[in-house]
């Protein structure tokens, strides 16, 4: 479940809790988590609130009045954000560096636009769909009848990660021989997002012998010549992928 509040002692090592939080509570564990964060963990600096979370608890949605939870915040007005507690996939919330916030209240080309307030927003049982209310006339082309509307966000069809910055590079962690033409050894393929967006459905295609590839996220097809789809890789963040040769 997710809830807001004011409360400062509801976690440790928080630095500026005198505001209205979002937190994520594990009923079985009994553990309380702040995730009106950034995606980099930093606390939102201004209020938070109407939060709502997906069945999984993976993903929670919430407005807030920060501008610090994404890069590029500067319309002085209150967005949508949601959280993704487990980037990595590995079944973990809310490890450090494998979180991200981003923007919803975007246009459907991904652009962040804004001339009114966002507000109310609610998640889909699956975390896939955000519908959400606002004044903002600029969402959809069209909207010229003065008052808020009723807007659906679909994560389906990501927004263009035109603020990604991708780079690969391969590396021989261990030694590696050729013997009688045939290449023996293992690879580290490491991919980063040097940019201030997330980079969605990051894939990686690979050539060469049969391997074994083991990714740190996603998932990868073995067979020759190999490729991996990574998923979602958070604003400056690394991630690894292992490549033996057999
Ligand atoms: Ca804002
Ligand atoms: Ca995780
Ligand atoms: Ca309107």
């Amino acid at each position: 479940m997710v809830f807001e509040s004011f409360a400062t002692n509801l976690i440790s090592g928080g630095t500026a809790l005198d505001r209205q939080h979002i937190y994520a509570y594990d009923i079985q564990g009994g553990q309380a988590t702040l995730v009106s964060i950034a995606s980099d963990g930093s606390e939102g600096n201004d209020w938070s609130q109407e939060s709502d979370v997906s069945s999984d608890g993976r993903y929670v949605v919430f407005s807030s009045n920060a501008d610090n939870l994404v890069m590029t915040d500067t319309n002085y007005s209150i967005d949508i954000f949601l959280h993704d507690r487990d980037v990595d996939q590995d079944g973990n919330f809310d490890e450090v560096g494998q979180v991200s916030t981003m923007r919803v209240n975007v246009a459907s080309d991904g652009t962040p636009t804004s001339n009114g307030q966002s507000h109310r927003p609610a998640l889909s049982y699956d975390g896939q769909t955000i519908v959400f209310e606002s004044a903002d006339s600029t969402l959809v082309s069209g909207d010229t009848n003065g008052v808020a509307d009723v807007f659906v966000h679909d994560r389906q069809s990501p927004p263009p990660t035109s603020g990604a910055d991708l780079s690969v590079t391969v590396c021989c962690d261990r030694a590696f021989a050729y013997t009688e033409g045939t290449m023996n050894g293992a690879f580290l393929i490491s991919v980063t997002n040097q940019g201030p967006d997330t980079a969605h459905n990051v894939t990686v295609n690979l050539s060469g012998p049969t391997t074994v590839l083991t990714p740190t996220q996603g998932t990868c097809d073995p067979t020759p010549p190999g490729s991996c789809n990574l998923g979602t890789l958070a604003a400056q963040r690394p991630l690894l992928a292992s490549r033996s040769v057999v």
